[in-house]
């Protein structure tokens, strides 16, 4: 999980009824050292979920790192402190601080129980243990553990809407200018230039026209794709408008942007596009143009040099490239 802004912790994930009707199953990881203790678990467990056995140690964390456990119960004993130092590993990496633990504790133990609820376990039982009340709990931290991931999951899910494009899964145009801003301001610090491409597809109201919208979406599309396969990992691809399109080259001096952004127009001019048409691919060409960045200057200054730039190519006769 990717460190972020919000709280997902699943302690602070309520109640409600979306909670309650989640099914209350997944994959549990059981840690005991007893042979005796694990069978019985295993028949309580039974038909709540793929269950996984361990004894303790340092292998379980990183088992656990590896496997995407939904629960992880830990006996806590008075003989060892082993399980205590199992849930401080858990806690302490990325990829298991967010699994519920549940503890098991000895009647009286309360001294390692309370270290363990320090350490950020979830719940506990304590020996011996009521099978209906053990169900109950590890139920309970199943379905939380659900809600929390489908929590996490439309948290994602929100945050690439706000990102990216629909038609063309390229950055939105507010992505990329927040991201020129400080890539203005590291290539001033390093000395270098940063380059934009602005591009627009020619004529693309024709292919509206005569083809249908379906289409039109289809070449944007298409459009993208092309972008991808000619600018490097670096480079940060956007739908900037309707048809128009900007390229962001970080550390790239104007003459290669120049470069890439011919061997893009004419890729693209000399491959027509296959959307499906009967009459087989359409001819799309596109105007572009190239602008680097200037000591101090911000985004929608240099996104106008290029739209200045753009716009030569176009009264130049289209399908050109102008710097
Ligand atoms: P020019 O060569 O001057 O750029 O001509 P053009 O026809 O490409 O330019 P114009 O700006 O007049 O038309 C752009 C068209 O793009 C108009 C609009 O309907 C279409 N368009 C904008 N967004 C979308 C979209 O998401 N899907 C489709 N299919 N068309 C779109
Ligand atoms: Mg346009
Ligand atoms: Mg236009
Ligand atoms: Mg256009």
């Amino acid at each position: 999980r990717e460190a972020t802004g919000v709280n997902m912790g699943w302690d602070n994930v309520p109640s409600t009824e979306l909670e309650i009707n989640l099914p209350a199953d997944g994959s549990i990881l059981i840690v005991d050292e007893q042979e005796r203790v694990m069978e019985r678990i295993a028949r309580a467990l039974d038909d709540v979920g793929e269950l996984t056995f361990m004894s303790g140690g340092d292998d379980v964390a990183e088992r656990a790192r590896e496997k995407n456990f939904d629960l992880i119960i830990v006996s806590l004993t008075m003989r060892n402190t082993d399980g205590l130092r199992v849930c401080s590993k858990l806690r302490s990496f990325e990829e298991t601080r967010h699994v519920p633990i549940l503890v098991m504790v000895d009647d009286g133990n309360t001294k390692l129980l309370v270290r363990a609820l320090e350490m950020g376990v979830n719940d506990y039982v304590v020996r011996p243990v009521d099978r209906m009340e053990f169900l109950a709990r590890v139920k309970t931290q199943l379905r939380r553990k659900r809600y929390a991931d489908k929590l996490w999951e439309n948290f994602h899910m929100s945050m690439q809407l706000a990102t990216t494009d629909a038609v063309t899964g390229l950055y939105n145009r507010h992505y990329l200018t927040s991201h020129m801003e400080t890539q203005i301001q590291s290539a001033d610090r390093k000395g270098k230039t940063l380059s934009v491409l602005m591009m627009d597809i020619d004529h693309f109201k024709r292919v509206n026209d005569t083809q249908g919208h379906a289409v039109g979406d289809r070449v944007l599309k298409e459009f993208a794709m092309r972008i991808g396969k000619n600018i490097r990992g670096v480079d940060l691809a956007a739908r900037y408008g309707g048809e128009e399109f900007v390229v962001m080259m970080p550390e790239t001096p104007v003459d290669w942007a120049l470069m890439i952004a011919e061997r893009l127009r004419e890729e693209i001019a000399d491959n027509p596009f296959d959307v499906g048409l009967k009459d087989g691919p359409l001819n799309i060409t596109v105007s572009i143009g190239v602008a680097a960045s200037q000591a101090d200057e911000t985004p929608s200054q240099l996104l106008e040099v290029a739209d200045k730039a753009l716009y030569a190519a176009k009264e130049g006769g289209r399908n050109k490239v102008v710097v």
